[in-house]
């Protein structure tokens, strides 16, 4: 999979080569390129961002360095054999990141993440990338960033975890892929008592069956006291 981003931070995604998603781009399975949009913008103050028409605080990111860029970077790959890339913009008013989402991005051959600042980007921008490739504007939760960089960051782990040979022990994901929608049981290891507090007898059993209900039951309690909204019997839930 290639994954382009476009930020005018890009060093905020060094974390990214290290661990896992390191290893995929060692092993040549992930190819993530970084650039800075201001690499696109060609005044003497390589400005990227100018004041809204019909006003309000703030500034909002100027067209011409995304067009640019996104002209570059979806034109580098019509040159190559790979199809039109999926072009995700970060936006509180996008459609909410979830592991459904991040599975569906996973399938992809190209992804560009286009991260705002300020107070976003010119909308005609979104408009102009669905020439170029499948445009999503996504959130990555109810609350309000500072720009595009950290939702990025989050979606590329969530999604680059999922492409095969990215995580080390494929049956973490197998157990993942049957995953149920409920919140997952506590884990424990040794020392079986520590400072005081000792594991549940239960899972010094040796009892598979005991312990494999335990566990659904702890699923099931936690769910329901921390998060009823994904029980099918929430009247608030998602239809
Ligand atoms: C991209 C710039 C900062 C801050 C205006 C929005 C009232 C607009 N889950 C997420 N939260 N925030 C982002 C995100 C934020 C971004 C950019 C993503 C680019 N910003 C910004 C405030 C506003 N504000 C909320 N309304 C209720 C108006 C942009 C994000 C993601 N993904």
């Amino acid at each position: 999979m290639r994954i382009d981003v476009l930020s005018i931070f890009p060093s905020y995604f060094d974390g990214l080569t290290l661990s896992l998603l390191g290893k995929a781009q060692d092993a040549g399975i992930l190819d993530l390129r970084v650039r800075d949009l201001r690499e696109w913008a060609f005044d003497r103050h390589r400005t990227v961002d100018d004041t809204p028409y019909g006003g309000g605080a703030g500034m909002v990111m100027k067209p011409e360095p995304w067009g640019l860029a996104l002209d570059e970077i979806a034109g580098d790959v019509a040159a190559g054999e790979a199809g039109p890339p999926t072009i995700i913009f970060p936006s509180p008013a996008g459609e909410v990141f979830t592991q459904r989402t991040a599975r569906d991005l996973a399938t992809r051959e190209h992804l560009i993440f286009g991260c705002g600042r300020y107070e976003g980007i010119d909308e005609r921008v979104f408009e102009y990338a669905s020439q170029l490739g499948e445009v999503r504007l996504i959130s990555l939760g109810d609350y309000v960033l500072n720009g595009g960089e950290v939702a990025t960051m989050a979606m590329i782990e969530a999604i680059g975890r999922l492409i095969p040979g990215v995580v080390g022990n494929p049956e973490s994901l197998v157990e993942e892929s049957h995953e149920d929608g409920l919140l997952e049981y506590p884990s424990y290891t040794k020392p079986a008592s520590w400072r005081e507090r000792t594991v549940p007898d239960v899972l010094l059993s040796g009892n598979h069956a005991a312990i494999a209900a335990w566990r659904r039951d702890q699923q099931f309690e936690r769910t329901r006291r921390r998060r009823p909204d994904l029980l099918p019997s929430d009247d608030a839930a998602q239809s």
